[in-house]
């Protein structure tokens, strides 16, 4: 069994050229894992908190030379000598060590990285790819690995585009009985579709902070008859071969009690908003729902879920954070039928598993997340196919930060054929 010997990490850029932490564990037989964090744009008040330097001379404030020192003078010297393979014990010590609700002493950025570190490390010392070294962690572990359905957000809004649109994601998802191979090229066909239908328009094809097209638009609703008629000019079938998605990151959205959005002249209450979706439902029979509504608007949640949880995935993001109590929370209130997970939001690897566990005990689709601010790090790559996650939602086939989980993903599918 090998032990953890050295931990060290440094301050890296994320694709968004915000600092990030990379950590690196060294196993006594020589093994090498190295994980980084990602960050959010949009961050739900529920989050495990990163920690930032704040000194206005390093990074504007951004820099991570803390949570750094927190990996080298505190972690390290903790876990030295651990069993790597005992990724439960190490991260319930990470977990103690920072002693609070949101790990913002340590920074949930030391945490995770560190945590996914290990993961990788021990996988590699046990001869096993990083997913399936991970299932051993998974209650159902036993069941057959499948690549899960890609969610490809395609068109950007909100704070990852600018002011040029209200909801910050508009997704197409492939029908989940295509091959993870055929969803890929099934997306290329479709995103430069996009692309030819939005030049057609007039409307410029610079892209946004996950890849997809940014155009600004009169309304919400002009987005998605865009996607719409992007598929309708390829072969594929709009509703057969692939479906239409919303992150409408709705807390964003939400000042003083009511809603704002393009769409409509004057706010919005929590039932308009429902009425609304009602309405665009009918015309674009979305498969997937995500944050439609804001973060503590549990009533409205639960109204929309009892009009519309039969016909659209309704997804808690910065709803349930990845996070237990808030889990508990949405399906006391039945509000969700599906859930974000992103191992950030709670800072560990094997709390995410057990957010995982829960969620899927209850029947709820598991949909595994990058975050807007990510880095070139796959490990959610792995972490999705570990769990048997329902979707992944990685951003546009497009971008290196993005394209390095999508190709990770192609080469599982090989190395699963392999088994
Ligand atoms: C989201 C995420 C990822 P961010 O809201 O689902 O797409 O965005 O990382 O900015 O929170
Ligand atoms: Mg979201």
């Amino acid at each position: 069994m090998a032990k953890i010997k050295q931990i060290s990490a440094r301050e890296i850029l994320n694709a968004k050229g915000i600092p990030s932490v990379e950590a690196t564990v060294m196993l006594n037989d020589g093994k090498i894992g190295t994980a980084s964090c990602p960050s959010g744009t949009s961050v739900g008040n529920y989050e495990a908190s990163e920690l930032r330097d704040h000194d206005e001379n390093h990074f504007q404030g951004n820099g991570v030379l803390k949570a750094i020192a927190s990996v080298q003078d505190v972690i390290a010297p903790a876990l030295l000598g651990m069993e790597a393979t005992k990724q439960p014990e190490i991260d319930k010590k990470m977990i103690e060590m920072d002693g609070t609700q949101n790990k913002g002493r340590l920074g949930a950025n030391a945490i995770l990285s560190v945590s996914m570190a290990v993961a990788k490390a021990a996988a590699k010392s046990s001869l096993l790819p990083t997913f399936l070294y991970l299932r051993e962690f998974v209650q159902k572990g036993n069941t057959p690995v499948k690549i899960p359905t890609p969610i490809f957000n395609v068109l950007n809004g909100g704070k990852h585009a600018g002011e040029n649109i209200d909801f910050q994601e508009f997704m197409m998802i492939p029908a989940s009985s295509k091959s993870y191979s055929e969803s890929l090229n099934m997306i290329y066909v479709l995103y430069q579709s996009l692309k030819k239908t939005l030049e057609q328009n007039n409307l410029t094809t610079l892209i946004g902070d996950e890849g997809g097209f940014a155009p600004k638009l009169p309304s919400n609703k002009d987005g998605l008859n865009l996607l719409k008629s992007a598929i309708d000019t390829t072969s594929f079938r709009f509703g057969f071969d692939v479906f239409l998605g919303l992150d409408v990151a709705a807390t964003n959205l939400f000042t003083e009690g009511k809603y704002h959005i393009k769409d409509k002249t004057m706010p919005m209450s929590g039932s308009d908003m429902i009425s609304f979706y009602q309405d665009i439902n009918k015309e674009f029979h979305l498969l997937y729902l995500e944050d439609p509504l804001a973060e503590d608007d549990w009533s409205s949640w639960s109204n929309l879920y009892s009009q519309l949880s039969q016909q659209t995935l309704l997804v808690g993001d910065d709803l349930t954070a990845t996070n237990p109590y808030r889990l508990q929370m949405a399906l006391d209130k039945k509000a969700i039928t599906g859930i974000i997970i992103k191992p950030n939001q709670i800072g560990t690897v094997i709390e995410a598993l057990a957010v995982v566990e829960v969620a899927r005990e209850m029947g709820l689709k598991i949909i595994v997340s990058h975050r807007s601010g990510e880095t070139n790090d796959d490990f959610i790559a792995d972490f999705a196919v570990a769990v048997s996650s329902d979707y992944v939602k990685f951003g546009s086939p497009v971008r290196g930060e993005r394209v390095a989980k999508y190709n990770r993903l192609l080469e599982i599918e090989r190395e699963i054929k392999s088994l």
